[in-house]
């Protein structure tokens, strides 16, 4: 059942369940290649979640900006190739949410643990604003919250769960945007962790 949560945002509640253990097993062989670290931001803030990157072209921040990189900074070494299942996972969300030629050529690994958020920010790194982004959240829930076009704009709430997943194009790609910072508890799978994928086009254009 597609839920409309913005316009442009598609909501796919429990969309990956099915593929759930599968993604989580193949994450943690991925973050075994690729360790995750807490990025600083320009503001010379380190991030809450620790992030890394498969594809090929992974998320950086330091203090020259942000940008996509084809090696981790981390390691001296490319990211680890996207596993099949997941770009076709996150091609068909996005078709199922009304985005034909999805084709990521980056996937961003986020890890939370409790009291990890993500501050409010947009996503413009990217090349092709026309792609949308796809994400795909595992283990605890987390509070995300959905802002406007301007950082002072008030945010709407979505419960992210296990499972679920988020496809976030046209009129909402550019909005503000974050996550509250993550509430004690124990997934099944997971243990105290969230783990959020969210799948980019860095590059390529749709
Ligand atoms: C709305 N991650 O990695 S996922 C990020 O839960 C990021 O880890 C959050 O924001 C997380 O940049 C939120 C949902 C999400 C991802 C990208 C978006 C929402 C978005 C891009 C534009 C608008
Ligand atoms: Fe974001």
């Amino acid at each position: 059942l597609a839920q409309v949560f913005a316009p442009g945002a598609i909501y796919l509640p429990r969309a990956a369940l099915a593929n759930a253990a599968e993604l989580w097993q193949e994450t943690q062989r991925l973050l075994a290649l690729t360790p995750t670290r807490h990025s600083m931001t320009k503001r010379g803030f380190y991030m809450a979640s620790a992030l890394t990157a498969i594809g090929s072209w992974g998320w950086v921040s330091d203090h020259k900006g942000y940008r996509y990189e084809a090696f981790n900074p981390e390691t001296g070494l490319p990211w680890p190739a996207m596993p099949e299942l997941f770009f076709q996972l996150a091609q068909r969300f996005a078709a199922e949410a009304g985005y034909s030629n999805f084709q990521p050529d980056s996937c961003v690994i986020n890890d939370y643990v409790v009291g990890a958020g993500m501050g409010l920010h947009q996503d413009r790194d990217e090349a092709d604003f026309q792609a949308p982004i796809v994400s795909i959240s595992l283990g605890l829930p987390i509070s995300f919250q959905f802002g406007g076009k301007a950082r002072q704009d008030t945010p709407h709430r979505l419960l992210l769960s296990h499972g679920d997943v988020v496809v976030w194009g046209g009129e909402s790609r550019l909005n503000f945007h974050g996550v509250l910072p993550l509430k004690t508890g124990y997934h099944p799978l997971l243990g105290t962790r969230r783990i959020n994928l969210t799948f980019r086009m860095a590059y390529a254009h749709i």
